[in-house]
């Protein structure tokens, strides 16, 4: 198996590059905020209870997400490889990952960082809440609380990656095209 994380601020560009490096290497794309969005859309307990967080900016529990990734993992057992997308997002997150990879005798190749400033972000986020009705891009008081929350609980995430030798920075502005270039020349080498 060949896996990979995808990580970075709100509004870097994760769920964008996902598309293309999961057509392009054949991995299922595993996107923590688009599983908990479909949840939210079937309006089931677990979407009604995520709802309330995503709204305010807040992280989902760790429980729930890391019960979602478990069964999503699961579904796919014959998979040549994963794109996580948007998860880890916590230290807890990234130490049950480990577990669940290793009691598949499994790992992760490459974490991928995409490095964009917080003015650009801003930008990308409320124009993308412009078009994609998505309640916790229209207000730049839960954007900034995404922020926040990225950099007390999801940057600590990047130092567990950055000791196991596995953290490598992209620069994540300019166009679509040139950042998914920077990647394929990252995972070319490790694939
Ligand atoms: P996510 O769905 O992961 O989304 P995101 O971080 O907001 O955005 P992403 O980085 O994917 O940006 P995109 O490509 O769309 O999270 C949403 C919420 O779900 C979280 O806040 C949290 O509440 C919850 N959640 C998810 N995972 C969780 C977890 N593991 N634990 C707990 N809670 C969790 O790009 C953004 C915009 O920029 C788009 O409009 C795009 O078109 C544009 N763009 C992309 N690349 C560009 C470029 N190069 N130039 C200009 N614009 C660009």
């Amino acid at each position: 198996m060949f896996n990979l994380i995808l990580f970075g601020p709100p509004g870097s560009g994760k769920g964008t590059q996902s598309d293309y490096i999961v057509e392009k290497y054949g991995l299922i794309h595993l996107s923590t905020g688009n599983l908990l969005r479909e949840e939210i859309a079937q309006e089931t307990p677990l979407g009604i209870e995520a709802k309330n967080f995503m709204d305010n900016g807040q992280l989902v529990p760790d429980e729930v997400v890391i019960g979602m990734v478990d069964s999503y993992f699961d579904k796919h057992e014959d998979a040549k490889g994963f794109l996580f997308d948007g998860f880890p997002r916590t230290v807890a997150q990234a130490e049950a990952l480990d577990k669940l990879l290793d009691l598949k005798k499994t790992q992760i190749a490459a974490v991928l960082a995409l490095d964009v400033s917080e003015e650009e972000l801003i930008k990308r986020l409320l124009n993308r809440g412009k078009t994609s009705g998505r309640s916790d891009d229209t207000n730049e008081e839960v954007i900034r609380k995404r922020f926040s929350v990225y950099t007390n609980e999801t940057k600590p995430v990047a130092e567990h990656y950055k000791k196991a030798d596995k953290f490598l920075s992209i620069k994540g502005e300019g166009t679509v095209d040139e950042i998914f270039e920077s990647i394929c020349k990252e995972i070319d080498k490790r694939i």
